[in-house]
């Protein structure tokens, strides 16, 4: 169907200049497959130490932003400021921002918009938690999470969605391919009764959640998974094979 494989780092609050180093001279050497898109969610007071180090083919995100241009908001980054410094996409909606720093729908969909219409690219974040999947409710939270997100978009072509089951994020505890795939298709369906068929078409999903190199092959394998979102394996060196999981 043409969707881009689409790999995304998300470092977390996690590096130093000479960590970023290293990782930089590891993702140049690559070799990287040509036919995915690499973007790394780097903490902002690093991304343009980061932008410098880089390859350009690979994009750089900031990991959060606020939702207006500029003022007094004490401690928050503007979207015009993440691009002054080299991003060109923002990670919204973590989980981590969710349950730490109680964003709600509401926030993080004005984040989107406003990010959007600042001209950043978005990796939007979704999923359930332990809890709400032992409930049954694992479709019915993606969904509502999802609805917040969709209420704002109008091109959905600088998004990119990345489900990450809450149960599974930094435990080692993966999603099954089969589980994973599940909610992935059950997302591109919502996608086609609630926005269109083109969108449902066309919008990547990528899947986050404990991903290594170890199981990212038969992730990237199933027909709905369209990249991934890496925290921990994306500060290693396996995140080269990570991105070649498709190759
Ligand atoms: C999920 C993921 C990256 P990890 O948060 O966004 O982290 O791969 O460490 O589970």
């Amino acid at each position: 169907m043409g969707r881009k494989f689409c790999v995304g780092g998300n470092w977390k609050m996690n590096g130093s200049k000479d960590s970023i180093t290293e990782l930089a001279k590891i993702l140049s050497a690559g070799p990287l497959d040509p036919n995915t898109e690499v973007v790394v969610g780097c903490p902002s007071v690093y991304i343009s130490f980061a932008r410098g180090l880089l390859p350009s083919s690979i994009g750089v995100a900031g990991q959060n932003c606020y939702k207006v241009k500029s003022g007094a908001f004490t401690g928050e980054i503007a979207p015009s400021m993440l691009k002054d410094v080299g991003a060109d996409w923002v990670i919204l909606g973590h989980s981590e921002r969710r349950a730490i720093f109680g964003e709600s729908d509401e926030l993080i969909a004005d984040k989107v918009e406003f990010a959007l219409s600042e001209g950043l690219k978005v990796i939007a974040c979704i999923g359930e938690t332990l809890q709400e999947r032992e409930a049954g409710q694992t479709e019915a939270v993606c969904f509502r999470q999802t609805k917040a997100i969709a209420s704002v978009v109008k091109d959905w072509s600088n998004v990119v969605i990345a489900y990450e089951p809450v149960w599974a994020i930094g435990t080692g505890k993966t999603a099954t391919p089969a589980q994973a795939q599940e909610v992935h298709a059950a997302l591109r369906k919502w996608f086609a009764e609630n926005v269109s068929q083109a969108v449902s078409d066309s919008i990547r999903i990528q899947y986050g959640g404990s991903v290594t190199a170890a199981n990212a092959r038969e992730l990237a394998s199933q027909p709905d998974i369209d990249g991934f979102l890496v925290g921990g394996a994306s500060l290693k060196p396996e995140f080269v094979q990570i991105v070649n999981a498709r190759q």
